[in-house]
This record gives structure tokens, C-alpha cells and sequence, in this order.
């Protein structure tokens, strides 16, 4: 009911009346004064004025369900949404919540993580009440294994619109999965799945995003930097996590017409933090240099050496820009 009637004063510029909001959601007047009453605990500043209505003045950034709820107008992504104060790992929890059932578009999103997770074994920095934390879980019917590893780059892309939109801020991909900005990260996604040969069970889509952090733990200082630091402004969490999924649903539909990125390369290239500069690609086998070019539809790297053009898939590679991180 909260996150109903929360929508209810964002809808509206102007005011709602108590009466207007009884009659919404069959319930009494005491009860619309009980969850107005608890929003203004929680940090919602709400005025009320007699003969008018309620009103909503400011929101505070606060992750809970019914703020991520009452904010939500995507189509599926986020149809249904868990929310905790903390957790190990919204992947962990995600790939319990899949292998039990849940349903295709299903969000974790928590407020800190105590083992946040990077990727091959690496960890996630994820304080309270500054980052976002959050894996979707998608279902898809028809999506092949080999098809899913593409999924990070869609949501590279759909992270980067959302931070354009929300605050204004310009910032590049670093293939395949940070977005950076300054060269330092902002944003790290980490995709799972779980599949048989030729059947996907799930996929998920785990997403950290910097927002708030007004400094960073010494062993990440020099590559990691946050929405605030590089914008000076405080946005929403919640609004930002509301335009990613909207952002992702664009990106997921241009991806499921061709299952591949023939539709979103043209613009993934110019995000590429490094494109038309020179890359070391650090493969296990054969390390070597060469200028980055943009991706083939299917997410691969182009770089071309003095010799030969050389197509990079991720998994064990890394890129590194030739003086420094990106
Ligand atoms: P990655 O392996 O590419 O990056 C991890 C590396 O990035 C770390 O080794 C460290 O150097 C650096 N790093 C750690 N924390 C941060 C941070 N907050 N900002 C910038 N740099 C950092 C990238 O892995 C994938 C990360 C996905 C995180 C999300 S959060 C929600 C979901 N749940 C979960 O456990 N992981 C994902």
C-alpha cells in the first residue's frame, strides 16, 4: 500500500487529496494517514494541506521495495523486486531465487554486499548507502549458450545511456564490462549462467554501480571513482537503477531480434573507452599489442596489430590501455 500511494503523490506535480487516495485503494482514511506518517519516518518530506491534499516535496536516496516499486514503469525487467538492507552477493542470491523458481525478470538489488562479487574470483567494493548492488535474472526461451556472454555488453551499453540520462555524465566502456569515466571505473558487470549444452536454464546479470562513494579503499583508489566525484551530484539511486532496466529492455530487444549486437555495435563503438588506441591484450597464451577498433556483432574486440587484424573474445583476456587501466 505504501509504495502504492507513494506512486500516487509522484504521479502528480500537484496535490493528492486524502479522500482521492481512500477511494484508489479502498481503504480507510487512517490507513492513508498511517502510511503517509510512515513515509515521512523514512525520509520522505510530505506536506499536507487542508482542503487540498498531500503533496511530495523531496525524496530521500533510499533503496527499500517500495521506492524502487513506486518509481518503477519498465515492462518485465523488475516485475517482481527483492530488496535487502545487505546481502552476501545479489548473484549468489539471485541463482538461489532462479534455481527456486522465480521468474524471468526477477531484481535483487541490495544496499551493501559483504562478499560483492568480481570477476574470476575477484571481489566487489560495496559499502552502505553509497553503490548500487544488483542482478536481474532472466529466463530467456530461446537463446543459445554460446549467445549469453553478449548479454554483458547489452548491459554495458544500457548502464551507460542510464548515466548519461540521470547525470549528465559522459562515459565510455571498457570492453567488455566497466564503464569509466576519466579514465577510472564507475561500473562493473558481472554475467552468469547456467546451462546445458544447448539450453539455457539462466542468466544473470549482476550490476555495481559507484554512485556516492566520496573516496575509495587504497588498493582501488587510482582506478575507481564514482557518479558523485566526477559529476558533483547527487542522484537517486533508485532512479538510476529505474533507467538502466528501461535502458536494458531497449538494449535486450535490438539483442533478441538477431541474437547478436549488429544493432547496438554502431553505438557500443562510441562508447569504446579505447578505441583508435593502443591496447595490450593480455592473453594467457599470447600477450600482444595492437590498436582497438570497435566490436563484430558478436562482441568480439577488433584490434589490429602491424601485422594482422585480431578478433578478441573476453573470458580468460584482458585489455589494458597501453598507459594505464583504460
Ligand atoms: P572485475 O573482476 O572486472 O573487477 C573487480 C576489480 O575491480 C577488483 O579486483 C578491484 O581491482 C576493482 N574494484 C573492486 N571494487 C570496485 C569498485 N566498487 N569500483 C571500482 N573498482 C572496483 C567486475 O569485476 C564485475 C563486478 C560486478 C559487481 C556486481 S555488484 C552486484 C552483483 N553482485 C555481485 O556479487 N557482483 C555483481
Amino acid at each position: 500500500m505504501k509504495s502504492e500511494i507513494l506512486a500516487a503523490l509522484r504521479e502528480t506535480d500537484g496535490y493528492v487529496s486524502g479522500q482521492e487516495l481512500c477511494e484508489k485503494f479502498g481503504v480507510s482514511r487512517t490507513a492513508v494517514w498511517k502510511a503517509i506518517n510512515q513515509l515521512k519516518k523514512e525520509g520522505y518530506e510530505i506536506e499536507a494541506v487542508t482542503n487540498r491534499g498531500y503533496h511530495i516535496l523531496s525524496v530521500p536516496d533510499l533503496l527499500s521495495e517500495n521506492e524502487l516499486n513506486s518509481i518503477r514503469r519498465t515492462k518485465w525487467a523488475g516485475s517482481k523486486i527483492y530488496y535487502y538492507d545487505v546481502l552476501d552477493s545479489t548473484n549468489v542470491k539471485a541463482n538461489h531465487l532462479a534455481e527456486e523458481g522465480a521468474e524471468h525478470g526477477t531484481l535483487v538489488v541490495a544496499d551493501r554486499q559483504e562478499a560483492g562479487r568480481g570477476r574470476r574470483g575477484r571481489s566487489w567494493n560495496s559499502p552502505a548507502h553509497t553503490g548500487i548492488f544488483m542482478t536481474l535474472l532472466l529466463k530467456p526461451e530461446n537463446i543459445l549458450p554460446n549467445n549469453a556472454s553478449m548479454l554483458t555488453l547489452v548491459a554495458a551499453l544500457a548502464v551507460a545511456r542510464a548515466v548519461k540520462r540521470v547525470s549528465g555524465l559522459e562515459s565510455g566502456i571498457k570492453w567488455p564490462n566497466d564503464i569509466v569515466v576519466n579514465g577510472k571505473k564507475i561500473c562493473g558487470i558481472l554475467t552468469e549462467m547456467s546451462a546445458q549444452i544447448d539450453y539455457v536454464n539462466h542468466i544473470i546479470i549482476g550490476i555495481g554501480i559507484n554512485v556516492q562513494n566520496e573516496e575509495f579503499p587504497e588498493e582501488i583508489k587510482d582506478r575507481a571513482t564514482s557518479i558523485y566525484l566526477e559529476s558533483g551530484k547527487r542522484i537517486h539511486r533508485a532512479e538510476l537503477i529505474e533507467a538502466v532496466w528501461e535502458e536494458f529492455e531497449d538494449c535486450y530487444e535490438h539483442f533478441m531480434e538477431t541474437q547478436d549486437l549488429s544493432g547496438l555495435s554502431a553505438e557500443y563503438d562510441r562508447h569504446l573507452a579505447n578505441r583508435n588506441a593502443k591496447v595490450r591484450v593480455i592473453d594467457p597464451k599470447e600477450p600482444f599489442e595492437g590498436v582497438a577498433q570497435g566490436i563484430t556483432a558478436r562482441g568480439e574486440l577488433i584490434v589490429d596489430t602491424w601485422e594482422s587484424r585480431k578478433l578478441v573474445s573476453s573470458g580468460e583476456v584482458s585489455v589494458r590501455g597501453i598507459y594505464g587501466y583504460v
